[in-house]
C-alpha cells in the first residue's frame, strides 16, 4: 500500500496537511474512528481492551486537506515488555503530532488511565488538542457531562466534540476542527494512498481481530500473529500464519473441540482478508506455543511489535 510520491509534479496538491495522533485509554474507539473516517476496515477493532499494539498510519485526503491519523495503543500502565513497547509507540506518535485527538468513552467513569491521557495531551505543547467524547450513542447526558468536565479541567484549551465513531455524519464537525488546526503545506502522500503499512501487516492484525472475536479471558492477550506466507501474486491469494500463544492449555482453547474454534477464527479472518486483498484468499493457520513471548524482545521484533 506504500508508494513514493513525486512531490515535484507541478499539480501536486497542497492544503491543510499534518499528523493527528489518536490518544485515549484502551477500548474508547480510536481504531473504530479511524476505520470510519477512512471508509475501510484496516485497523483491528474489538470489544476487548489493548486491541491495537502498534502505530498505524491512516491517510485521509480531501481536495485540499490531508490528515495523517496515527492510531496507537491505548494508554495504560505497562505490565510487561510488550506493554513497554506499546507505551513507546504512544509516546512516538505524540512527538509526530500537529494535533492530538484525545478520544474518551463516557460510558465508563473517568479513572487513572484518563488522568494519564490528559497529562500526555497537556504535555504535547507543540500540538493543538481536540477532545472527542465518543460513544455518545450509548451514553447518558449525565455520563457525557461527567467525562467532559473531567477533561476540560485537565486540558482547558481543548476543543470538545460529542461524537459516535459508528456514525460518520457525527464526525464531520470534529474533522472540520482538526482541519483548521493543521498547518498549510504540500500533501505528504499521494491522495489515493490510505496507509504506509504493508498489506501483510494489516492482514496479521485482521487475523488477530478474528481471534479476539472468538477467544475470552486471558487468551486474547497471550496471542500474537506472525505471517509465514503472503503470496499475493497467486489467485486465490495464499496466506499462511502462525498464532503464537504462551501455554499448551491456551493452544487447546484456540484449536477448540474438534477444531471448531480455529475453524471459526479462520472463516472470520478469511472474510476480512478477502476484502483487503480484493479477491479470493486461502488462509492456513497454525498454532504454536512460544512461552513468555510478551517478555522476549527477539520474539516481539519477529512479531513486528517492537520498533
Ligand atoms: N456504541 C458505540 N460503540 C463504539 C463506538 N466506537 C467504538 N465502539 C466499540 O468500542 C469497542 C472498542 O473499539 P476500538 O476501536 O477497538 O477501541 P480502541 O480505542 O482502538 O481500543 P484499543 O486498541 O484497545 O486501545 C468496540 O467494541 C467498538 O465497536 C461508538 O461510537 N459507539
Ligand atoms: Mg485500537
Amino acid at each position: 500500500m506504500s508508494s513514493i510520491p513525486d512531490t515535484s509534479q507541478p499539480d501536486w496538491p497542497c492544503g491543510r496537511v499534518g499528523y493527528v495522533a489518536l490518544l485515549g485509554r484502551p477500548n474508547v474507539g480510536k481504531s473504530t474512528f479511524l476505520n470510519t473516517v477512512l471508509g475501510q476496515h484496516l485497523a483491528a477493532v474489538s470489544a476487548l481492551p489493548q486491541t491495537t499494539r502498534r502505530r498505524f498510519l491512516g491517510i485521509y485526503s480531501e481536495p485540499q486537506v490531508q490528515m495523517l491519523f496515527l492510531d496507537a495503543p491505548g494508554v495504560h500502565r505497562p505490565a510487561d515488555e510488550l506493554g513497554q513497547c506499546m507505551e513507546r509507540a504512544v509516546l512516538r506518535v505524540l512527538t509526530e503530532a500537529d494535533v492530538v485527538l484525545c478520544v474518551a468513552d463516557p460510558t465508563r467513569a473517568p479513572g487513572d488511565e484518563d488522568g494519564l491521557v490528559a497529562a500526555r495531551a497537556a504535555a504535547a505543547t507543540r500540538a493543538v488538542v481536540v477532545l472527542a467524547v465518543n460513544k455518545c450513542d450509548a451514553a447518558t447526558a449525565e455520563q457525557i457531562l461527567r467525562t467532559e468536565s473531567f477533561y476540560r479541567e485537565a486540558i482547558p484549551a481543548a476543543v470538545v466534540h460529542r461524537v459516535s465513531a459508528l456514525d460518520r455524519a457525527s464526525l464531520l464537525p470534529l474533522l472540520a476542527s482538526i482541519t483548521q488546526a493543521l498547518p498549510e503545506g504540500p500533501f505528504l502522500y499521494d491522495a489515493e494512498q490510505v496507509t504506509d503499512s504493508f498489506e501483510r501487516d494489516i492482514g496479521a492484525e485482521l487475523i488477530r481481530e478474528a481471534c479476539l472475536l472468538h477467544l475470552r479471558q486471558e487468551v486474547p492477550h497471550a496471542l500474537a500473529v506472525a505471517i509465514d506466507e503472503w503470496a499475493d501474486a497467486s489467485r486465490p491469494v495464499r496466506i499462511q500464519a502462525t498464532l503464537h500463544v504462551e501455554r499448551e492449555s491456551q493452544k487447546g482453547i484456540v484449536v477448540g473441540h474438534a477444531g471448531t474454534v480455529i475453524a471459526a477464527i479462520r472463516a472470520a479472518a478469511q472474510a476480512r482478508l478477502k476484502v483487503l486483498c480484493g479477491g479470493p484468499v486461502t488462509l492456513r493457520l497454525w498454532v504454536k506455543v512460544s512461552p513468555d513471548w510478551r517478555e522476549r524482545r527477539g520474539l516481539l521484533r519477529d512479531f513486528r511489535l517492537q520498533d
